[in-house]
């Protein structure tokens, strides 16, 4: 059923539910929620014509924030939670939210497959670099140094590591390029009002978009701090063209810090439910089916 254009307008402040936030003092996450309100506001989402999904973690708690309709998921689950909403009302409003842990670990098998099926919706990340909620081991994007030959590193700061991390941090965003995920960006949850355009711009993209907000941990993570990041942040150059993806691949790579603003951008990708849609229009006699009537056809 078609949406109708809404004739209310909403203020940001509008988007907070009665539950407050309970992140430590300090968590990114707070930076990441503002920012949401603010490009829910930008585009002026029906909060009832909206559903935020996660899966779990310290930042999959973020539906519960919002008022709008939410479903927190199950671990690494939410791609797949919010692409079912989709494909079963197309007219919603899908907004993903989730850590790095969730997006990147235990839910990466559903990522390239969300990019070739480029449903109409935003997945936002706050990536802090572990796992929060589970009190602080080591994620897919996590820096932990490694201990020098003579001294071991702070073994209360990294407790499940307390030699450093051997194994290589991925690189989310040229990962991303790779599959050809229809728009990808990166965001800082200290420049809310940088991100919330960012997020505005993404949730206005036709197709699947990331964005992966640097969200820093201050009580698991004391390595990668907002300092950390205000230190090795940059604006994504003027002249940078989003829509070349070899020239989004490069920039993606460069490892003189880390780029901020939209990176790649496919548009008109093709999406799994306009070839539903135009599916249906070319069977529509397909469209009777029931599941009652499926099952007739194995008895
Ligand atoms: C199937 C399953 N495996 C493991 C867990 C335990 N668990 C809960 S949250 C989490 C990691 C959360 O890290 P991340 O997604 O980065 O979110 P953060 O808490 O840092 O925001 C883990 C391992 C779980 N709940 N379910
Ligand atoms: S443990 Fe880390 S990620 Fe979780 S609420 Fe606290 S600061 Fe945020």
């Amino acid at each position: 059923m078609p949406v109708e254009t809404p004739t209310q307008t909403w203020a940001p402040k509008e988007y907070k539910s009665d539950l407050k936030p309970i992140w430590c003092a300090g968590c990114g996450d707070f930076g990441v929620l503002n920012a949401l309100y603010k490009a829910m506001s930008m585009c002026n989402l029906d909060p009832e014509n909206t559903v935020v999904v996660s899966g779990i973690g310290c930042s999959s708690r973020l539906p519960g924030f919002v008022a709008s309709y939410g479903f927190h998921g199950v671990h690494g689950r939410a791609l797949p939670i919010a692409t079912g909403i989709k494909a079963a009302r197309p007219e919603l409003n899908v907004i993903v939210v989730g850590g790095d842990g969730d997006g990147y670990s235990i839910g990466a098998g559903h990522f390239p497959h969300c990019a070739r099926r480029n449903p109409d919706m935003t997945y936002l990340i706050m990536n802090n670099n572990t796992y929060g909620l589970t009190k602080g081991q080591v994620s897919p994007t996590a820096m932990v140094p490694m201990a020098s030959l003579n001294s071991k590193i702070d073994s209360k700061r990294w407790k499940t590591t307390p030699y450093g991390m051997m194994e290589d941090a991925i690189n989310p965003i040229a990962q991303a390029i790779a599959w050809d995920v229809s728009f990808v960006a990166r965001g800082f949850s200290y420049k809310p009002n940088q991100l919330a355009e960012i997020l505005a711009e993404a949730i206005q993209h036709k197709g699947f978009a990331l964005i992966d907000a640097f969200s820093p941990c201050p009580t698991f993570n004391q390595d990668q701090t907002d300092d950390f990041y205000k230190d090795r942040t940059y604006d994504v150059p003027e002249d940078h063209d989003p829509t070349d993806r070899v020239k989004a691949f490069e920039l993606s790579l460069r490892n003189d810090g880390y780029p901020i603003g939209v990176i790649y951008k496919h548009e008109g990708k093709h999406s799994l439910l306009d070839e539903q849609a135009s599916l249906r229009a070319r069977f529509p006699h397909d469209t009777q089916t029931t599941v009652a009537k499926l099952f007739e056809k194995f008895q």
